[in-house]
């Protein structure tokens, strides 16, 4: 460490004991986050206008693998990768598995992909073609079977199954038909596996969506047992909604399987987490925290097992800068959430103190956390700058020579 890095990292730690906060249980929680990054956010992607294509991109799992181990062995929070199915189909899942383990990765959720065949078009698992509906069911069955292989404890749902139109399909129908897609799958689900139930309220469908909000998803959970849970990914929800509530509510019936981070501005834009709504992020951890400070409540028990997953498609950035600036993101806003005074808040909350209660919770998202981080950072052995480490390693230059055309998503 600096002097100057010294210097600020001591007044920090001064200013934390001034606060009363309890800074050794805050920072042995501080690597608590792991977050698992998607096999895609590596691939090319772009919007419904343009795909643009990147040198240096990985041609296949493997080499996206290398990518995703390359943002954990800079931030050290980024132990496992999602799959996306077929995106990510490999002849052997065993060879894949071993090659994460050899670069110190676990494969994370598996994700089905019904939705990029043209028998889809009108819906996968609520189509009115029975042959489609057996298609997908047998999409999802096999997506079971390859999380044995992978040793993944996650399948990971999300439907573009929807309607444009007023009329264009029996809504309720569907719903059964969901559910008992569901009801067939759950049964495959090992011990220690889990499904998470994702739900988004428009697009690609603009009229209906058939999973289109959290209570569609919680009820659908609800009727088919606690391995079922709701997935909350941050850019699907309308403008203006109040996710950490949605995340308190969810925590408190144990129901809350996971996140998909990523950030917004308007819709599902899948941008670097944190870019546009750092508060939003600082407000879902501070209702994570809390119900963690329980310990063994349900809201506590459940807080332990979130699922930390970004979903993000990076169109024009760079893909691994981006990844690991949305790890920090994340990173950053978590310790901040860590530094809530949480008995002066409750202190404020039972006397009705509006202006308190609000005082309290903003100035822990006012505190800098970077020397602290960086602290920790360097006792684990970890670059204290992960941004510039990656600037700095050659690894984009060297992977440069796998050219351009890489893998899309
Ligand atoms: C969807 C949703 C899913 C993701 C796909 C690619 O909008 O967020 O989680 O798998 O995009
Ligand atoms: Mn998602
Ligand atoms: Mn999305």
């Amino acid at each position: 460490m600096t002097d100057v890095a010294n210097t600020a990292y001591n007044a920090f730690t001064q200013v934390q004991q001034d606060r009363g906060i309890d800074l050794a249980w805050a920072t042995a929680t501080l690597p608590a986050l792991q977050i698992e990054t998607p096999s895609w956010g590596y691939g090319d992607s772009g919007t419904r206008f343009k795909v643009f294509r990147k040198q240096g991109v990985p041609r296949n799992p493997f080499e996206k693998l290398d990518d995703a181990a390359e943002v954990h062995r800079l931030t050290g929070c980024a132990p496992s990768v999602a799959l996306h199915i077929p995106w990510d189909k490999v002849d052997d899942f065993s060879a894949l598995r071993l090659y994460a383990e050899q670069q110190g990765l676990r494969l994370g959720a598996i994700n089905p992909n019904l939705f990029q065949e043209d028998d889809y078009m009108l819906g996968s698992v609520t189509n009115a073609d029975p042959a489609v509906r057996r298609r997908a069911l047998e999409h999802l069955r096999e997506c079971v079977d390859i999380m044995g292989q992978t040793g993944s404890d996650i399948l990971s749902l999300w439907y573009a199954d929807g309607t444009n139109y007023p009329g264009q399909a029996d809504l309720r129908q569907r719903k059964h038909w969901l559910e008992e897609a569901h009801r067939e799958v759950y049964a495959r689900l090992g011990d220690g596996q889990r499904m998470l139930i994702e739900y988004k309220f428009f697009e690609p469908a603009f009229y209906h969506t058939d999973l289109a909000d959290w209570g569609m998803a919680y009820n659908l959970a609800t009727r088919l047992g606690p391995r079922a849970q709701v997935l909350v990914d941050t850019g699907h929800h309308a403008q203006g909604t109040n996710v950490e509530h949605i995340v308190a509510f969810l925590l408190d019936e144990g129901a809350l399987g996971g996140f998909h981070f990523n950030g917004r501005k308007y819709a599902d834009d899948d941008l670097i987490v944190g870019s546009t709504n750092p508060y939003e992020l600082f407000l879902i951890f501070y209702q994570i925290i809390s119900a963690l400070r329980e310990g063994d409540t349900v809201a506590g028990q459940t807080a332990a097992r979130i699922a930390y997953m970004i979903d993000q498609s990076h169109n024009i950035e760079p893909k691994i800068p981006a990844m690991i600036r949305s790890v920090l993101n994340c990173q950053t806003q978590w310790a901040r959430a860590l530094l809530i005074q949480w008995d002066r808040l409750r202190d404020a909350q039972v006397r009705n103190d509006v202006m308190e209660a609000e005082a309290t919770v903003r100035e822990a998202y006012e505190q800098d956390v970077r020397w602290w981080l960086e602290a920790m950072r360097e006792q684990r052995g970890l670059p204290r700058d992960p941004m510039r480490a990656f600037a700095e390693s050659g690894y984009a230059e060297r992977v440069a020579e796998r050219g351009i055309g890489g893998a899309s998503w």
